[in-house]
């Protein structure tokens, strides 16, 4: 396995958490590089479902080492009660890293996240309001507060005492909300941080020495590439690098150390917050795609917006994180419709275009080119094998792959960790 890159390739909730699970088992350590609790990652082991926001999907196995990168802001309080709740399901959290440079999350930075999306109205993004653009924010301004900072009791108390000061500023007199107190926050904080210390390290150096051990490294992503800060449905993104690159600065780790990067892609597509979204369905067949797929946010329950697979996102994908496979997930959930779809490319005032715009007016007025195949009726979670599955679901999965110029390496028929196909 060596190292691998976890990438979902279209706008989240792809099934990495799943996959990631899958994987784990040959990894020896598994990283989480960006993002915070607005990740929910779901994994399902017989009959048990851990549903993760922080930490990465190999806390489940108990000898692996997951590490909570530099690249992801974090918020403390949420981040105890996760590793609580799965002490209380017996999973060990020993093995797991907090990077010291990862970002921290305050009360200031979801009040900001609530008060700026109600500003924008109808032109709103949806986000998950945990307070992840904000201290991202705080990040590039070069005002933010990193572990290290936190577990550092005197500087701690001056950098959020200069935070809290302008933010309250901005809280009160820009948007008229009340203040926050300085007192009750720093004691809190530096209570989360008497908890977390102990988890607290280097991860760079941490994972560097693994590659130097030989031993076997998952990147897990979180969101997904079109809603990547760079290379994202601009502004409707999140404010980090779901993509492969972002391992790389999320971790501390060199591109030459990375062997492979697998996108993950539902067999159909879903987008959860607001922005453009070419192949949705706004009808009876979006409807039966969202219940047979339960496809409701991991961590906010929002009901996902869902379409057909969209071939110019999935090219889109392999070509900005260079992708060797895709996994393919959830293709249980189209069974019983008659008829499915692929997107081959977009119609745009009569030209097809067959790249992904940067320019969300374009992107506005594309119509979809639809390739139509028979759908299947039968019911495929128990298949284990790709000759398991009926023709006409083959004939999908190959027409999938030929569109987004890479091969299959598994295939997701059910939420179980045993509904996996490996097709390589
Ligand atoms: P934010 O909160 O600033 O990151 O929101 C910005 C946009 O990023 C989207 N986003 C997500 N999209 C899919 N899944 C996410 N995780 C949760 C899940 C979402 C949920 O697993 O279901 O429960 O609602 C996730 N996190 C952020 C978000 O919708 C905005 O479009
Ligand atoms: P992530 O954010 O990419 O990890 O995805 P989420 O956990 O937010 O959403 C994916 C959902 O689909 C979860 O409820 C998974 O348990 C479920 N899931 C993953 N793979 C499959 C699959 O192949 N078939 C079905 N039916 N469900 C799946
Ligand atoms: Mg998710």
């Amino acid at each position: 396995m060596s190292t691998v890159v976890l990438v979902g390739a279209q706008w989240g909730d792809e099934g990495k958490g799943k996959v990631t699970d899958f994987l784990a088992e040959k990894a020896d350590l598994v990283v989480r590089y960006q993002g915070g609790n607005n990740a929910g990652h779901t994994v399902v082991v017989g009959d048990r479902e851990f549903k993760l926001h922080l930490i990465p999907s190999g806390i489940l196995y108990p000898e692996k080492i997951c590490v909570i990168g530099s690249g992801m802001v974090i918020d403390p309080g949420v981040l105890l009660q996760e590793m609580e709740a799965l002490k209380n399901k017996g999973i060990s959290i020993d093995n797991l890293k907090i990077s010291d440079r990862a970002h921290v999350i305050f009360p200031y930075h979801q009040r900001l996240d609530q008060v700026e999306e109600e500003r924008r109205g109808d032109n709103k993004i949806g986000t998950t309001v945990r307070g992840i653009g904000p201290a991202y924010m705080d990040k590039s301004a070069r005002v933010g507060i990193r572990m290290v900072d936190l577990l550092d009791q005197d500087e701690f108390a001056s950098l959020l005492e200069a935070n809290i000061e302008v933010k309250n500023h901005l809280l009160t007199k820009v948007y008229g909300m009340n203040a926050l107190d300085y007192p009750s926050i720093l004691a809190e904080y530096r209570g989360y941080a008497e908890n977390l210390a102990k988890y607290v390290a280097d991860d760079s150096l941490l994972i560097n020495e693994a590659f130097k051990k030989g031993q076997n490294v998952l990147f897990e992503g979180a969101q997904g590439t079109l809603l990547d800060i760079d290379h994202g449905t601009y502004p409707y993104v999140t404010s980090s690098h779901p993509t492969a690159g972002g391992a790389c600065l999320g971790a501390g780790v060199g591109p030459t150390k990375i062997d492979r990067v697998i996108g993950v892609a539902k067999a159909y597509t879903t987008r959860v917050g607001e922005g453009p979204f070419a192949t949705e369905l706004e009808d009876d067949t979006g409807e039966y795609i969202r219940t047979q797929g339960g496809e409701f946010g991991t961590t906010t329950g929002r009901p996902r917006r869902c379409g057909w697979f969209d071939g110019v996102v999935a090219r889109y994908a392999v070509r900005i994180n260079g992708l060797d496979y895709l996994a393919i997930t959830k293709l249980d959930v189209l069974s019983g419709l008659e008829k499915v779809k692929i997107c081959t490319g977009y119609n745009y005032r009569g030209r097809i275009i067959e790249e992904f715009p940067a320019s969300l007016r374009v992107l506005e007025e594309c119509v979809p080119v639809y390739e139509e195949f028979d759908g299947w009726q039968d019911d495929i979670t128990s298949a284990k094998t790709l000759s398991d599955l009926p023709t006409s679901a083959r004939k999908y999965l190959e027409r999938v792959s030929e569109v987004a110029g890479v091969p299959i390496a598994l295939v997701g028929v059910g939420s179980r960790r045993s509904q996996t196909i490996l097709t390589t």
